[in-house]
């Protein structure tokens, strides 16, 4: 018999609710015996029993001395219409540490018990509810440290891995069949063209190929993109800093040399995680700190996905930037002439031997003092980020180390099998790389994954979830 188990889903702390979560075949009784309905809304009819999908107002009760614990709101979720594909009862208390304790000690003496990391999902995944990738991007979702992040968990658990993954699976799986029809039947049934297996094989490989470089994006998105701030000094690139970040980060100043260390943020309006950051100028000097800061902008060059170089228009240096440039080989770079407020923009030929650089991707002109173009400088990095991001399949899947090498297998297995193929021996040869494809699928889904690799992946859940 399953056992019914419950745990507290909210982390622990003061806050306006707190949820405990009950799931298994007695989850309703249990809630029954603590729960007493009451309110307007309550009709005779439901006052002792729970209805599937309502909400229900009432006291929550000590049935052994009847003392009333907390205000709270009862959801019932009858089997298998519920996250564990269990009867499942959620109770919204007071989010109180205290209140939900003496809750979970009262059920906890009606012979429930407690819950597991990962629980319920683990039950959600072995009663069918949901496959193991999507079990997995429940935990992605909860532990997202940004938007993308959350963004790219809520591809998974809408099926953006399982989708595909069982679309490759059942086309491996008739592959099969056919191969094993024509072994049985060979008299009967009608060989397979030799192109049309080919195809076949090479429509999986391309498929599974288009999977694991959406992965690849994946981890390129997630990893952030460093935005790094180059240029002599004065040229304003503190101002553009301030600037993209609408507020006040880093000091301002007319006396060159100001930025000695590298300051980083993070601004807010990218989904994608973007670090922006900015440098100490380049000049000759022979401060020791200032030798030291210009030896920390190109480390920090060195990591950076795009510079946005800040040119000043006054006094234009474009062969710094052609410097820069060549000591930094082949990271795009965005010029942003600054100070056209009291500088001239570039002549024809400055356009055109700016543009005319290996990895200069555009100019912009503008003022870090008025604002004028920082808006185009925002929109030009959001693009380039976002293109950056993106496989011309436009797929980017957020996927664990084990889906990765699961899908990678899969894709050596099928390439093995087309190997075949281009050997020309005979199709039966392709089965046992055929049943290597179909299997690395299904441990991506559940389907085939060990026991030990399970509890492992669940162990890391937190309770309630
Ligand atoms: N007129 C004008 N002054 C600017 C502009 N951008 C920066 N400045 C001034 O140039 C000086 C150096 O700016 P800062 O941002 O510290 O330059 P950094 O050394 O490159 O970080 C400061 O006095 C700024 O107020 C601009 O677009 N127009
Ligand atoms: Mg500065």
């Amino acid at each position: 018999m399953t056992r019914t188990v419950a745990a507290i889903a909210t982390p622990p702390g003061h806050g306006g609710i707190s949820v405990i979560r009950i799931s298994g075949p007695r989850a309703r009784e249990v809630v029954q015996t603590v729960f007493k309905p009451v309110g307007p809304s309550v009709e005779p009819a439901h006052q002792a029993v729970l209805c599937s999908w309502r909400v229900h107002s009432g006291l929550c009760i000590d049935p052994d001395t009847d003392d009333i614990l907390d205000e709270v709101l009862v959801t019932f979720f009858k089997a298998p219409r519920s996250y564990t594909g269990e009867d499942t009862v959620e109770i919204s208390c007071h989010g109180n540490p205290v209140i939900t304790e003496t809750l979970m000690q009262a059920l906890l003496r009606q012979g429930v018990d407690l819950a597991g990391p990962g629980e319920f999902t683990r039950r959600a995944f072995q009663n069918g509810r949901i496959d193991l990738s999507r079990a997995e991007a429940v935990a992605a979702m909860t532990m997202a440290a940004s938007r993308a992040d959350a963004k790219l968990a809520l591809k998974l658990l809408r099926g953006g891995l399982s989708g595909p993954v069982c679309r490759i699976r059942d086309q491996v799986r008739a592959l099969l069949t056919r191969i094993e029809l024509d072994l049985d039947f060979p008299d009967e049934s009608v060989p397979m063209p030799v192109c049309d297996g080919n195809n076949w094989v090479e429509t999986i490989v391309t498929a599974l190929e288009t999977l694991v470089s959406a992965g690849d994006d994946g981890d390129r998105m997630r990893g952030g993109h460093n935005i790094v701030l180059a240029g002599r000094v004065n040229a304003g690139k503190s101002s553009v800093f301030n600037q993209l970040m609408n507020r006040d980060r880093a000091i301002v100043s007319d006396e060159p040399g100001t930025t000695r260390d590298i300051l980083e943020a993070n601004p807010e309006w990218s989904a994608y995680a973007i670090t922006l950051i900015d440098t100490a100028g380049y000049r000759n000097t022979e401060s020791t700190a200032e030798i030291l800061a210009m030896q920390r902008t190109a480390d920090a060059l060195k990591t950076a996905d795009l510079i946005v170089y800040v040119m000043d228009s006054v006094t234009p240096d474009i062969d710094l930037l052609a410097d820069v440039i060549h000591t930094d080989g082949d990271t795009p770079v965005i010029v942003f002439w600054n100070k056209t407020d009291i500088g001239p923009e570039p002549g024809q030929s400055q356009q055109h031997r700016v543009s005319g650089m290996r990895s200069i991707q555009q100019i912009i002109c503008g003022s870090a003092k008025t604002g004028t173009g920082i808006d185009t400088l925002r929109q030009t990095i959001i693009a380039h980020v976002t293109h950056g991001a993106g496989n011309p399949s436009g797929q980017v899947l957020m996927l664990s180390l084990r889906q990765k090498n699961a899908l990678q297998l899969a894709r050596d297995a099928a390439y093995d099998a087309a190997q075949v193929v281009h050997r020309g021996d005979g199709f039966e040869c392709m089965v046992p790389a055929l049943q290597s494809a179909d299997y690395h699928l299904g441990s991506i889904i559940g389907d085939t994954t060990p026991p030990d690799v399970l509890g492992s992946i669940f162990s890391e859940f937190c309770i309630g979830k």
